[in-house]
């Protein structure tokens, strides 16, 4: 049933499924009432905003807005925009997001250090090629970017028994992974690298980082995953070396463009495999509690958890 004066959030996304979301909050938080922007005649009830990617102009409807709830874990294409309203932005942050996360970071993992490139090749070509797998200890993988979704894959490599090393703009520990920082140590953790797993926020710092000769200081042969934003990357220079085979194969998530243009060359490499920017997805069972908390703050007056800093960048 509909109480007139709750106070309203409204959701977008295009791609999170809105039902499932509305369910879950109704569960969670059921003091707001949640909408879509078509259904809401009263935009002045409308105190939160529930968005990944919403269009120009989205959050100048809504005067009375007190909190926007990126519906996601990054937030530079939020960040990014001009027309953003001056109230506290929130991030997800949620432990079932980074085991998600956690899960296909190994998948591609394990999809370059079992050889399962090689291993499709040989079946397209109806060729039995045995080739003795290593084990797990025998490849050596970076994760770059030890923030939340970072850290947790670090740790489950770990536990598969992998070569686990870290690094992060700033100092920080995972148990079981050797962690570098600062832009001095990049150089040496890059070597180090056979397989390479990005997962930094894309911010003003991280843009652009693995240019051209950063990627080339990876070893011959490596393997790189890109699960974070693919600006990170210089793509063209990315797409060079994979044809050279300086990197031999890539897991590619995140992508300069997306959707990744039909005449990228990415799309016509055997050696990569494009998955279109879902290693990990918000969650609404999981989420929608966080999401409650954060309103119940709100509306006491209190702080707000897991709130991005702009200048930061996440
Ligand atoms: C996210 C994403 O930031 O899906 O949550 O990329």
């Amino acid at each position: 049933m509909t109480t007139p004066h709750r106070p309203i959030l409204v959701f977008y996304s295009a791609v999170d499924d809105f039902g499932a979301w509305q369910a879950a909050l109704a569960a969670a938080a059921p003091e707001v009432d949640v909408r879509l922007a078509e259904e809401i005649d009263d935009p002045a009830r409308v105190r939160y905003a529930l968005v990944w990617k919403p269009p120009a102009h989205f959050f100048s409807r809504y005067p009375s807005l007190q909190l926007v709830i990126n519906l996601g874990a990054g937030v530079d294409s939020l960040l990014g925009r001009t027309d953003l309203p001056a109230v506290p932005i929130t991030r997800l942050s949620d432990p079932a997001m980074a085991r998600m996360m956690a899960g296909y970071v190994l998948f591609a993992v394990l999809r370059h250090a079992r050889d399962i490139v090689f291993f499709q090749r040989a079946q397209r070509a109806a060729r039995w090629s045995y080739r003795h797998p290593k084990s797990a200890d025998q490849t050596r993988v970076g994760i770059l970017g030890l923030g939340e979704l970072g850290s947790v894959a670090a740790l489950e490599l770990a536990r598969q028994g992998f070569d686990v090393r870290g690094w992060a703009r700033t100092p920080g520990t995972v148990d079981g992974v050797a962690c570098f920082h600062g832009l001095d140590t990049l150089g040496t953790f890059l070597a180090a690298s056979q397989v390479l797993v990005v997962m930094l926020p894309l911010t003003p710092h991280t843009t652009g980082l693995l240019d051209r000769s950063r990627l080339q200081q990876l070893p011959q042969g490596a393997c790189l995953v890109n699960v974070a934003r693919g600006k990170v990357i210089d793509e063209a220079a990315l797409i060079e070396m994979l044809k050279s085979g300086h990197i031999a194969e890539a897991t590619l998530d995140v992508f300069a463009q997306e959707p990744l243009p039909a005449d990228n060359p990415l799309w016509a490499m055997d050696q990569v495999l494009i998955t279109p920017h879902l290693a990990s997805v918000a969650l609404p069972a999981t989420a929608s509690t966080q999401i409650a908390e954060n309103i119940r703050r709100v509306e006491a007056g209190e702080s707000v958890l897991h709130q991005v800093d702009p200048a930061r960048g996440y």
